[in-house]
């Protein structure tokens, strides 16, 4: 049985929950009450020193963060949500990298300030934000997905905190190869929304 270590609010907890139900495999949610400090408390610390969410036990198995939870779910259970080979795991890995430092010092950021008022550059962080769109967009204007010619985790480690953008009242709207991609992964078998994320689309 996996178990995740998880909140409903989060963009991070929700990209293991779209690879989880887009691979069919159930798993058992553990409420973590991160905006009040659950984190902080001995259980959970014991589970991950970081004080972190996501976490993901499988059996025995421990690990944390998303884009490690991504990799390790989709090699275990979905292979092709993986790279297939050296050059497709190097292509992935870049989106994977991506998501934790480019968008997670931008667009996450913003959105927790608005969300939680967590006192930050919002400033700065609403400009890297722009900057990120700007490079998803020009990126996709080519192509469908963000690696490999195929959904991938690449996708799945990109998307929430991309969907969630307004939210960090960054303008979305103005993106039209982003929104198309959006619409793409709304669409995919399994795709499931969270509160700020468009619903399912119908399937192509
Ligand atoms: N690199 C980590 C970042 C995880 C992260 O930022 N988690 C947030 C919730 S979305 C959290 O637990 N924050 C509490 C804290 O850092 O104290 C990942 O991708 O999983």
């Amino acid at each position: 049985m996996l178990t995740l270590y998880d909140h409903p609010l989060s963009g991070n907890c929700h990209k293991v929950r779209l690879l989880l139900s887009m691979l069919g495999r159930p798993y058992e949610s553990v409420f973590v009450d991160v905006p009040n400090g659950a984190n902080r408390q001995d259980w959970f610390s014991s589970v991950n020193a970081l004080e972190q969410i996501p976490v993901l036990k499988d059996a025995d198995y421990v690990v944390r963060d998303s884009q490690a939870i991504l990799l390790y779910l989709a090699q275990r259970y979905g292979p092709a949500w993986a790279g297939s080979n050296a050059f497709e795991a190097g292509e992935i890995a870049q989106w994977l990298s991506f998501s934790a430092n480019e968008i997670g010092n931008s667009l996450q950021p913003a959105r927790v300030y608005y969300l939680l008022g967590e006192e930050i550059d919002i400033d700065l962080a609403q400009r890297k934000g722009m900057r990120v769109l700007e490079q998803l967009d020009r990126h996709l204007e080519s192509r469908e997905w963000l690696a490999c010619g195929r959904p991938t985790i690449a996708d799945l480690a990109c998307f929430p905190y991309v969907g969630l953008c307004r939210e960090g009242r960054l303008p979305l709207d103005d993106f039209a190869s982003v929104l198309a991609w959006i619409g793409r992964i709304t669409a995919l078998s399994g795709y499931v929304a969270m509160s700020g994320l468009p619903g399912a689309a119908t399937r192509r």
